[in-house]
């Protein structure tokens, strides 16, 4: 790790502007250091460096009401440099929000505490999204920012009219993904977005200068921003910085403030050795001389938490405010609204897969599944208005806009598309956070293969379980001619792996139809839909509404003319080829089931009985799928067999990159001989 010079001990900090203000800052310095003294872990710095920006946002402007954390119309506010989680911990524990009592302060990092090492979503009320890898809170609140306006525009200022605020650090910037959400929040004048930066100038391994020399100021600019440079520690100036952020409506705003990070610490302050871990007992109580803090660990004087306490009913009024707007809206409007912010989707939207089926079936075409999304989401787009489409630069090969939508451009927000730009990572955290705004139902796609530039906002709309639909089309090989950068072999395996993400393979246009019911059925799941490119015939032609894959997994063609001996196993666009595997090996006399797989998730979660009934008795058993093995294996036993994908594809037409890679109805079958005979032996 490179050295910094020691920086000079710090006997005193800037004299305040105002003292009250910077002993209500001092209650969120003194919560911070001490609850992360008591943890003996946790990040100090930046709470105490940001603690006076946060008191003049939380008291002045941010509108909020602690009694009522989640209320619509309230304004946003995103940590996005989330290791500074003791900051918002106390901000809500300050401002009386039920759920944050002194008790989950000193519980701070253990086990089951409402206060993790990171702010994580639904742990706690008034945490609005889950951060701690750097920058994705930055697009998480462009997000926000987008949703509002998108609402604002249909619902008109008196039942959706916000702000979003987003406090960033050095390592936020750094990061890649804050360059798209800045070229986005930009480019489509999201002026109810305020970004503060904790220009500290430190982070782990020690000044910034170590890594990284831009002109972060220039570069907002350039993206299209209004900029402020502040003291952050002046509490006027930042009172006055915001009042002007808020005053330019057709710009997103930055506002660089200068800060010492560890403020208050006496040797750590202004060196990375104030960013991370217990600051220790000596540290602390110098912090106490200099601050002149003089109430012990955990206890805030009763008249500086009265005046937080009033901080956090001064929204009341507004929300009071908006609820009677709410009722004294025309009964349409209003219905509309409160069943977008229930959450609850239109009564008939089923109607819109039903329709779409019928139409697969009655056409009896084969079809890419790509084809068949974008045949399903022409339907849902006209029942689900709350759906907010778009692509990440792919719009004509992910089929993601539908019949109808209209293109959401700057400073036009009423439509229901979003074309992201070439900016995947970006496009996945915003989707987070219109998931999590609420009112919308974000999907945006991209190609599979570029879900690894996605994966961490995928991984977090996972952990935090909203409904973000992640729509990833040339799911395979199968795609051709691209060639081996833009096939996909790993991407379905690592995405399987991730915790509580529904990965959806459909197999045929039915299968996808019912794979974005359940997508749109579970709101509290996220969600990935892995589609084809190429062609795929239409499997299956029953007529009437269930779902088969609501398991996860289904026995799509039963064995015939005696006991099942085999199983094979498939999802996707290699369904067909279990299917026609299975003719051959029927013909030479063996029972042969095939098992539709399009949500591993699902079928795991369904009781051995049906794991038993779907996968049978026999261990004779073949998976087939264009991609990696790996969990496939967890199906087919020892004495299974594989087809499918063993390194990266190649260039080519599709047919001729399934034969070369010999993924096909007659390895299939050659595949199964093994499998009986090896499962005959046992
Ligand atoms: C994507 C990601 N990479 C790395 C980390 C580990 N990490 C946490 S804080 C930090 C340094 C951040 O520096 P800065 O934003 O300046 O924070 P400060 O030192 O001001 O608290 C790093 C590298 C992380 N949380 N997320």
């Amino acid at each position: 790790m490179a050295d910094v010079t020691p920086a000079p001990a710090v006997k005193t900090v800037p004299k305040p502007r105002d003292q009250h203000l910077r002993d209500m800052a001092d209650c969120i310095r003194f919560l911070s250091m001490d609850a992360v003294q008591r943890a003996n872990s946790g990040h100090p710095g930046a709470p105490l460096g940001m603690a006076d920006i946060a008191t003049v946002l939380f008291k002045d402007f941010l509108q909020f009401d602690a009694a009522d954390p989640h209320w619509f119309d309230r304004d946003r506010f995103v940590l996005s440099n989330g290791h500074a989680s003791m900051l918002l911990y106390s901000l809500l524990y300050l401002t009386g929000v039920k759920d944050m009592t002194l008790d989950e302060l000193k519980r701070f990092r253990q086990i089951d505490s409402k206060t993790a090492g990171h702010p994580e979503y639904k742990h706690a009320d008034g945490i609005e999204t889950t951060t701690g890898p750097l920058g994705q809170g930055v697009a998480n609140a462009v997000g926000f920012a987008l949703a509002e306006r998108i609402l604002n525009a249909k619902f008109g200022d008196d039942l959706c009219n916000h702000w979003t605020y987003v406090f960033m650090g050095d390592g936020c910037l750094m990061e890649g993904v804050s360059q798209e959400a800045i070229s986005m929040a930009g480019h489509y004048k999201l002026g109810r977005l305020i970004a503060f930066w904790d220009n500290n100038a430190i982070s782990i391994d020690g000044a910034t200068s170590l890594s990284v020399s831009d002109d972060e100021v220039e570069r907002f600019r350039a993206s299209g921003w209004h900029v402020q440079e502040i003291d952050g520690h002046d509490t006027d100036a930042i009172h006055a910085a915001i009042a002007a952020a808020r005053a330019v409506t057709d710009k997103p705003s930055m506002i660089a403030c200068k800060t010492i990070i560890g403020f208050g610490f006496p040797t750590k302050a202004g060196t990375q050795k104030a960013h991370s871990d217990a600051p220790g007992e000596a540290e602390i109580a110098g912090a106490r001389k200099i601050l002149g803090w003089d109430s012990p660990p955990f206890v805030i004087p009763e008249p500086l938490l009265r005046a937080w306490r009033e901080v956090g009913a001064k929204g009341r009024a507004a929300r009071t405010a908006w609820a009677d707007r709410v009722k004294a809206a025309p009964a349409e409007l209003r219905a509309e609204f409160e069943r977008r912010n229930d959450g609850a989707l239109p009564a008939d939207w089923k109607k819109a897969i039903a329709a779409a089926r019928a139409e697969f079936i009655a056409s009896g075409k084969d079809m890419a599944t790509r084809s068949a999304s974008g045949a399903v989401l022409d339907h849902l787009a006209a029942a689900i208005p709350e759906l907010l489409g778009g692509s990440a630069d792919l719009t004509p090969s992910n089929n993601t806009k539908a019949k109808g939508m209209i293109e959401i451009r700057p400073g036009e927000y009423d439509g229901t598309y979003m074309h992201y730009g070439v900016r995947e990572h970006g496009m996945a955290a915003a989707m987070n956070g219109v998931a999590l705004h609420g009112g919308l139902i974000p999907y945006g796609g991209t190609f599979l293969c570029f879900s690894d530039y996605c994966r961490p906002a995928i991984r977090l709309a996972a952990l935090m379980r909203v409904r973000t639909i992640f729509v990833m089309t040339h799911d395979s090989i199968g795609l051709g001619e691209d060639g081996p950068t833009h096939q996909p072999v790993e991407q379905l395996a690592a995405l399987r792996a991730i915790p509580h993400l529904a990965v959806y393979r459909p197999g045929d246009p039915v299968e996808t139809a019912e794979c974005w019911e359940l997508i749109l059925d579970a709101p509290r799941q996220a969600a990935l839909l892995a589609l084809s490119r190429q062609t795929m015939p239409l499997l299956r032609r029953e007529s009437g509404d269930e779902n088969k894959s609501a398991r996860g997994a289904y026995v799509l063609l039963e064995a015939e003319g005696g006991e099942r001996k085999l199983t094979i196993l498939s999802a996707g666009s290699e369904l067909h080829l279990a299917v026609e595997a299975r003719d051959l090996l029927q013909k030479e006399g063996v029972p042969t089931a095939v098992v539709s797989m399009p949500c591993r998730l699902l079928f795991e979660r369904q009781d051995a009985a049906y794991k038993k009934a779907v996968l049978g008795t026999s261990r004779a058993r073949v998976a087939v799928e264009a991609a990696v093995e790996m969990g496939w294996d967890r199906y087919i036993g020892l004495e299974g067999r594989f087809i499918g994908m063993h390194g990266f594809g190649a260039s080519g037409k599709f047919a001729d990159v399934y034969k070369k890679f010999d993924i096909n109805a007659e390895a299939v079958v050659r595949a199964a001989r093994e499998t009986l005979a090896e499962a005959a032996a046992i």
